[in-house]
């Protein structure tokens, strides 16, 4: 060996040992909703605020609009280390367990506040059912209030018969199915074609979603229920935290509280904004009429006892939690 290229040799190893030590990792975040969904933009900051605190040493490349796994998948693929961290909306997992659809109970707590109290009852029994599945749980942000979209004035739930529903979860299956409606799982990345082909004519969702999808070009009507605010939950696997230094793990809980008060803001700002913007589009918005309101209240209360029975004793606590702290 030469002298310069021994010199050469004795600089690459330095260097890769100086990388050693940063120990520094990239770790890929799938979100199902679009790049311009409050939740995307959120987890975009959240990324950056990891990369700072972290200095580089962890640095997070979200893959928002179900580019990478599409939202159903996205639980498995950070269970299993396909990818190291991830966004998703847990009611879609009720198969499971019954509890992750705590939050897609209709009027249990239709409301922010209520929301986010429902949310802190759940909490422990939720992280604890992360646990059993290698998950580690940093933050959770929930979608504006649920109502009802159509392509037709819709007045009474008579009127919904016979209508192709796309449903995100078992509850909006069930809501579909006691309306009369003929529920389709659709993701939210792929509803407007849905909508354009007529695999879908409605859904229960946030004026956030129809915005996003642009639904105005396909659909006519938005009824404000305030149904429930079901939550999107930002999740690492416990493999992954395991390695992470104490440092590290410091830096992005903090990032992950910070990531968990600005989405709430985002979700409060995003209700009224997307409203307007739905009306701008074309579209008819108003609160549901009475009639429907009272008729959707008796099949929540229906769905209300299904969830408890399906939930069980843990289901039973957490409303009791919830009540009491109310
Ligand atoms: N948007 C998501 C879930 C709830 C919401 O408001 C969706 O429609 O898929």
């Amino acid at each position: 060996m030469t002298f310069t290229r021994a010199l050469m040799a004795g600089t690459a190893t330095l260097a890769l040992s100086a990388g050693a030590g940063l120990a520094a990792e990239k770790w890929d975040m799938p979100m199902a909703y679009s790049a311009s969904n409050f939740h995307s933009e959120n987890g975009v900051a959240f990324a950056e605020c990891v990369g700072a605190g972290t200095n580089g040493e962890i640095t997070i490349e979200v893959h928002p609009g179900g580019s990478l796994f599409a939202g159903a998948d996205i639980k498995r693929a950070i269970q299993t280390g396909q990818v190291q961290i991830g966004e998703r909306l847990l009611s879609g997992h009720q198969n499971e367990s019954a509890v992750f659809g705590f939050d897609s109970v209709p009027f249990l707590a239709p409301s922010f506040e209520d929301s986010e109290k429902l949310y802190e009852a759940a909490k422990p029994q939720i992280e604890a059912l992360l646990d059993e599945q290698n998950l580690e749980l940093l933050y959770a942000v929930p979608w504006p209030p649920q109502g009802l979209y159509f392509k037709k004035e819709v007045n009474s739930v008579a009127d919904m018969a016979g209508i192709k529903f796309r449903s995100y979860n078992n509850t909006t299956s069930r809501l579909a199915e006691l309306t009369g409606m003929l529920p389709v799982t659709v993701e939210a990345a792929e509803i407007s074609q849905a909508f354009a082909t007529g695999v879908a004519e409605s859904m229960v969702s946030s004026g956030a979603t129809g915005y996003d999808r642009k639904v105005w070009e396909s659909l006519t009507h938005f009824y404000e229920v305030d149904a429930w605010l079901p939550r999107n939950y930002v999740m690492v696997n416990q493999h992954v935290w395991a390695d992470v230094s104490d440092a590290n793990k410091e830096a992005i809980r903090t990032c992950a509280a910070e990531a968990e008060a600005r989405g709430l803001q985002a979700s409060k700002d995003y209700t009224q904004f997307t409203m307007d913007g739905l009306a701008e589009g074309g579209m008819t918005v108003q609160p549901a009429g009475d009639t429907l309101m009272g008729e959707l209240r008796e099949i929540g209360a229906t769905m209300t006892a299904e969830w408890l029975e399906a939930a069980g004793e843990e289901g039973a606590a957490l409303v009791d939690a919830f009540k009491a702290a109310q």
